[in-house]
């Protein structure tokens, strides 16, 4: 009798497991705020030196978190090839979602030059870019955006076949590749990542400016009121997330006039604590940290 619960339990968790426990959503951001959770993102395991969170000298700054990852150009040891992969959040529908580009921040952090290429699995085949962004040392943050299309990417194993793979992806990965090729190169070497933005093209990369926005009362105790001033109509999005990086709640999500705006949240059935809002108004971004008291 066990024996056939067991058999049945089993059944459910493979049922549960062929399908991604996560699914990719248009505008999904890896920001990398709030924690050093590194969000999903891994090497091959187990790897010395796997990517952590820095917690400053992001793109915008002080405060602006972002994902490090490091290689060391040992070929025989894990951690040798500049790559980092993401089985969680990046994976699902990608045709449903209508996800059709990648955009990011990266930075070259270490002395050689980064060949930074994306990567896709669906099934048993796998896509990277066709064409690498070079990035050179102390080149600073660069705003990247990868196509994922049958004319930017190149089959690397498996059947010749993006659509379908898009159907179900199963990782997604940043790596450096001089060549080409899924597994990054074998390199001493050192990327900073931030702001992983899926999107479709032409959607530009965010640039992170300052953008004044004032919450009022913060710490909040039962309503924040945004207030920010825009210089133009623009499209305005403000997410509010908690302190491991999940969305708690978009407060809002429409065009707004030029002009001072506004926009109050109320925290109820939120636990006390850290938060962290980010107001995008067009091309600009700005980020800040809310306290919620009883
Ligand atoms: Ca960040």
């Amino acid at each position: 009798m066990i024996v056939v619960r067991l058999a049945s339990l089993l059944a459910v968790t493979a049922v549960l497991c062929s399908s991604p426990a996560f699914a990719i959503t248009f505008g999904q951001t890896d920001d990398f705020q709030g924690s050093t959770d590194p969000l999903g993102w891994a090497e091959g395991a187990p790897s010395p030196n796997p990517p952590f969170v820095v917690l400053d000298g992001g793109p915008g700054g002080t405060g602006d978190s972002f994902l490090q990852a490091n290689s060391s150009g040992f070929a025989a040891v894990p951690g040798g090839r500049q790559v980092v992969f993401n089985r969680a959040q990046w994976l699902g529908d990608y045709v449903a979602a209508g996800v059709t580009q990648v955009s990011m921040m990266v930075a070259n952090l270490g002395s050689t030059d980064l060949y930074v290429r994306i990567g896709v699995q669906g099934g048993s085949s796998r896509f990277a870019s066709t064409n690498a962004v070079v990035l050179t040392p102390g080149s600073g943050w660069q705003a990247l955006s990868f196509p994922i299309s049958d004319a930017a990417m190149t089959r690397e194993f498996g059947a010749d076949d993006l659509a379908d793979a898009l159907l179900n992806v199963t990782e997604f990965r940043v790596n450096s590749s001089q060549f080409g090729g899924w597994r990054g190169d074998v390199v001493a070497s050192s990327m900073g990542i931030d702001d992983i933005t899926a999107g479709s093209d032409p959607t530009p990369a965010p640039a992170i400016v300052d953008f004044a926005v004032d919450v009022s009362p913060n710490p909040v105790v039962n309503q924040a009121l945004f207030s920010f001033r825009l210089p133009a109509t623009a499209d305005v999005e403000l997410r509010v997330f908690d302190t491991r990086g999940r969305l708690v709640e978009t407060i809002l999500q429409s065009t707004r006039p030029a002009g001072l705006n506004s926009a109050s949240w109320n925290p109820r059935g939120q636990s006390a604590g850290t938060y962290f809002y980010q107001l995008r108004a067009g091309t600009r971004v700005s980020r800040g940290k809310l306290i919620v008291v009883d």
